[in-house]
């Protein structure tokens, strides 16, 4: 169990930690999307085609879209619609995450758009779920942002970043730390409560986030989000859906974790 818990870190750490240092395409360096008021879209998923991957994202080292062929197949990810709205839809077990890299998107500047605004919801939670653990490390539905390089943790930089998660088990509200304190867990939703067909909209200051979990301040720009939903760890089928993944400026901040 000790040596898959260190594999499953270091493929964690290493999806990460590349993103810090390779060429990525030039489709990644293109602005993000902004509307009249300012508001930077990253993903509402409209421009994508039901059934299929979105177009926008990435495998985990940006080598290739995730879309394209010799990777959809491991992705547990399409598109679904309802109501002239699309929207990402997970169901499965698989562990992979999509990537959209910001790290070159130069109208990013999380001190002037510091809310990350998302909604989700979650139909099936992975039971038995834990993120803290690595041989339970499921969740129906999560949303990293990740920072550049932190301190050093034996031979490796390991980025910083702040898994959002809605956990299976651990409690909501509470905060957590792994990989060498490089990761921060902030659980916005746990296990069946809120589960259902209602989105939650979730509105988190990224910016005071990361000073109050990391005690210092975060770059202007990211190097990414990635989105991750799973199961194979306790080998139970997660569901959920995402969509409206939008920076925002604090002017622009609307509400916080309601139902629609
Ligand atoms: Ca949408
Ligand atoms: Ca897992």
């Amino acid at each position: 169990m000790i040596r898959l818990s260190i594999s499953f870190l270091l493929i964690i750490i290493n999806s990460i930690s590349v993103l810090a240092q390779i060429n990525i395409p030039d489709e990644v360096k293109q602005p993000i999307p902004e509307l009249s008021n300012g508001i930077l879209v990253v993903d509402d998923f409209e421009d994508d085609m039901v059934g299929k991957l979105p177009d926008r994202w990435y495998n985990r080292d940006v080598k290739n879209a995730a879309n394209e062929p010799e990777e959809s197949r491991y992705y547990s990810y399409f598109i679904d619609e309802v109501c002239n709205n699309k929207y990402l839809h997970y169901e499965g077990t698989d562990a992979r995450h999509l990537n959209f890299p910001l790290k070159e998107r130069e109208n990013l500047n999380i001190y002037e758009t510091p809310i990350l605004s998302w909604k989700w919801r979650v139909k099936q939670i992975p039971e038995g779920g834990n993120e803290l653990e690595n041989h339970k490390n499921d969740a129906a539905a999560s949303i990293y942002v990740v920072f550049d390089m932190g301190r050093v943790a034996l031979f490796k930089k390991v980025p910083k970043s702040i898994r959002y998660t809605w956990s299976s088990t651990l409690e909501k509200g509470s905060e957590n730390s792994i990989f060498y304190g490089n990761q921060k867990i902030v659980v916005l939703e746990s296990g069946s409560e809120n589960i259902g067909e209602h989105w939650i909209t979730v509105e988190q200051n990224i910016v005071e986030d990361y000073r109050r979990l990391f005690g210092d301040d975060p770059p202007a720009r990211p190097l990414a989000i990635l989105i991750l939903s799973d199961g194979n760890s306790v080998n139970d089928t997660a569901e959920a859906d995402y969509d409206d993944i939008m920076f925002k400026s604090l002017d622009q901040r609307l509400i916080k974790n309601t139902k629609q």
